[in-house]
């Protein structure tokens, strides 16, 4: 005989406990800054600094990090998080007139 659908979580008036809720952790991305030859360093140190919550020193070394090896993480967040952080770091490279740029990747 089969379960019909509604009937999956019904014990006929039976006690059920819920051994672990199904929920699931959100998926964490990286924002990952690239280097270019034109950001001024302590553009890029303010951009850890505001954005990011980086201390002055986390900053500087991030931004040492993204220079010398093309690359470094920014942060490790939730999708929309990220997305949010992208954008406002895009755009305040834009305003300054800075080619600065970061992508999402998985963490
Ligand atoms: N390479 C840049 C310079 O020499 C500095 C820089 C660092 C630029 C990190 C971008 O994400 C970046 N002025």
């Amino acid at each position: 005989m089969g379960v019909r659908p509604s009937d999956e979580n019904q014990t006929g008036g039976a006690i059920k406990e819920r051994v672990r809720e199904k929920t699931k952790e959100p998926s964490l991305y990286a924002v990952v800054l690239l280097n270019d030859d034109y950001t001024p360093m302590p553009f890029v140190v303010d951009v850890l600094e505001e954005i990011f919550q980086k201390s002055p020193a986390e900053a500087y070394r991030i931004m040492m990090q993204v220079h010398v090896n093309g690359r470094g993480v920014g942060g490790i967040y939730p999708w929309e998080v990220a997305e949010t952080k992208v954008d406002a770091l895009l755009t305040r490279g834009r305003e300054a007139g800075h080619p600065l740029q970061a992508t999402i990747e998985d963490a």
